[in-house]
């Protein structure tokens, strides 16, 4: 069956589709990606001196995540989980921000970029996505929305709703499911007795694509195309990117506990998404070992200079987690925004020490 969702590829010698990608937006990819890694390598290090809370790394998603969100415009909605800081960053969130919500002193979103809220529910921002579209495509917006996902998230009932709603009704709206292999210690295997997940596209009505997660130059054009096909009112995809998680879940899980270590190798070596793109950029003389250099070097520094800033910033008030759900608050939760400000209050009268 998954011969029928053939893998679109641009890079390697099994590529079916040629590169249409700008050198310098294939450039600025390979930049993003390893910032993305440099960030992940970084917040995990912290996390592990205990100066950092529990965070979930991209590592080995970086072509997922950073090219499918170069394809996207400002004027695009992004429904992100919990792992997409490179897709957030990307789509407009500046990098200090991602840097202070990895260490859960802000928000995801910053008021400017078009991002929701980072959702931790599973798949629960589906249907904002599809509601995002409707309203564009209902005021004649030239805009789509993405939504970003992982292959546990097709589990749940608000994958089906969404994209049903989606199908009947044409919203341009893109469902980006990044298969990883795992949905923390459960693998794809267990998740579906479909051979691949972008066949239930079929059952909706609407186009599935099959793209190598780990080919930035493919997912960009894949997501390219599907937002062409959306804004055109040929309705709603579903991408499927193959890719892995190379990392733990979280730096909360071991996963040498579940998943055999022999499964690493080809993700970290021939497939590692980072390496790939350079090797292809430079073939196609779009990158010098000197400018790979500096870009690792300039990620380095950015990395640090941020993480350093953010490290001294005050934690975050309690109080934030009212905000940015409703946009008037319901009665009930003022009255217990109402209630965790007096047990603070009466906390820091007895000089508790908060954080
Ligand atoms: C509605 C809901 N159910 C369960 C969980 C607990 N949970 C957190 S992450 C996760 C696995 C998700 O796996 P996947 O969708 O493949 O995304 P990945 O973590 O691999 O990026 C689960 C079940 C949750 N956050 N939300
Ligand atoms: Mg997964």
């Amino acid at each position: 069956m998954s011969e029928a969702w053939p893998l679109y590829r641009v890079m390697g010698p099994e590529s079916n589709h040629a590169d249409r990608v700008e050198p310098e937006t294939a450039r600025n990819i390979y930049k993003d990606m390893v910032l993305l890694r440099t960030f992940d390598e970084k917040t995990i290090n912290l996390q592990r001196q205990g100066r950092v809370g529990t965070f979930p790394p991209s590592l080995g998603q970086e072509a997922a995540e950073i090219g499918s969100a170069w394809a996207l415009c400002p004027e695009d909605w992004m429904a992100p989980s919990y792992r997409d800081h490179g897709a957030i960053y990307v789509h407009g969130v500046p990098f200090q921000h991602v840097v202070l919500f990895a260490m859960g002193k802000g928000s995801s979103i910053d008021g400017k970029a078009r991002v929701l809220p980072t959702s931790i529910p599973i798949s629960s921002h589906l249907p904002h996505a599809v509601g995002l579209a409707m309203a564009a495509k209902t005021l004649n917006q030239e805009r789509v929305a993405i939504a970003y996902f992982g292959d546990g998230g097709t589990s749940e009932g608000d994958f089906h709703e969404a994209l049903n709603f989606a199908g009947v009704f044409r919203a341009p709206v893109i469902f980006f499911c990044q298969n990883n292999g795992w949905a923390i210690s459960v693998p794809v295997s267990r998740q579906t007795a479909t051979p691949t997940l972008v066949q239930k596209a079929a059952a909706y009505g609407i186009e599935g694509v099959r793209v190598d997660g780990n080919d930035a130059l493919a997912c960009y054009q894949v997501v390219q195309e599907a937002r062409e096909r959306a804004l055109s009112n040929q309705g709603p995809s579903l991408i499927e990117a193959l890719t892995y998680r190379i990392g733990p879940h979280t730096t909360a899980d071991d996963p040498t506990r579940y998943r055999p270590a022999q499964e690493l190798e080809r993700w970290r070596g021939e497939m590692d998404p980072i390496s790939r793109l350079r090797e292809h950029l430079k073939a196609r003389g779009g990158l010098s070992d000197q400018e790979a250099l500096t870009i690792a070097e300039d990620a380095k520094a950015l990395v640090n200079a941020a993480v350093e800033e953010a490290l001294n910033a005050p934690a975050v008030a309690v109080e934030t987690m009212f905000e940015h759900v409703y946009q008037v608050l319901p009665d009930f939760l003022i009255r217990q925004r109402q209630e965790l400000q007096e047990v603070l209050a009466a906390f820091d009268k007895e000089g508790g020490q908060r954080g």
